[in-house]
């Protein structure tokens, strides 16, 4: 399904996000950035040793103390088919009472501003925070839509934005949230 907002083509797939071409592929990480399970530990699998190279070198210079949730980092793509990866952290869901709706938005506008920043044109994002983190699917849809097109209205330099759902009810969860 492809959407059409401002310049650029907003696109809702089924499939894993390793598998994508893009200038970017987006990682729901967390503040470590020495991988984990999920799209983290697929991305790392994949993408071999180099990604991990350079989180670690991210660690050791600009956030010693890890990557704050909401923030977003830019390594190579490894052996992806995908030139890069944005490593960004999502909230843990803690009941909707913790500022997680705003930590949500900041992670997928930090990762798009990350993505205008270095020039790139096509990017792919998982779900971030409904798996491990808990985030409920239907409302962090919404945010997930609502913040990537408030983004391209105003941005004309992203060609297309993909968001790569892993099952088929999380795809159908993000086509509901889109429709409407
Ligand atoms: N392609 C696309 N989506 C995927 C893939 C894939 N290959 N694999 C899983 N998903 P999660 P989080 C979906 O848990 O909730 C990690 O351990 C998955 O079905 O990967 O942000 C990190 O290191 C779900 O819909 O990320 C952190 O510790 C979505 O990706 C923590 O999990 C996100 O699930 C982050 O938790």
């Amino acid at each position: 399904m492809e959407f059409q907002v401002g310049n650029a083509k907003l696109e809702l797939i089924k499939g894993d996000i390793t598998d994508v071409e893009a200038d970017a592929i987006v990682n729901a990480a967390n503040s470590t950035l020495l991988g984990g399970g999920g799209v983290d530990g697929a991305i790392h699998r994949k993408g071999g040793p180099k990604i991990l190279e350079e989180c670690k070198l991210i660690r050791a210079t600009e956030w010693p103390d890890g990557l704050p949730t909401g923030k977003a980092v830019i390594t190579s793509g490894g052996n992806l088919k995908a030139k890069h990866v944005i490593h960004t952290v999502g909230p843990v869901w803690l009941g909707g009472f913790h500022v997680e709706a705003e930590l949500l938005k900041q992670a997928y506008r930090n990762t798009l501003k990350l993505a205008v920043a270095k020039g790139l044109k096509t990017i792919a994002f998982p779900s971030i925070s409904t798996g491990a983190y808990g985030y409920p699917i239907e409302e962090a849809s919404r945010i997930a839509l609502a913040t990537v097109k408030a983004f391209l209205e105003k941005e004309d330099r992203l060609e297309r934005v993909i968001f790569v759902l892993f099952s088929e009810r999380d795809f159908e969860v993000y086509l509901k949230a889109a429709k409407t």
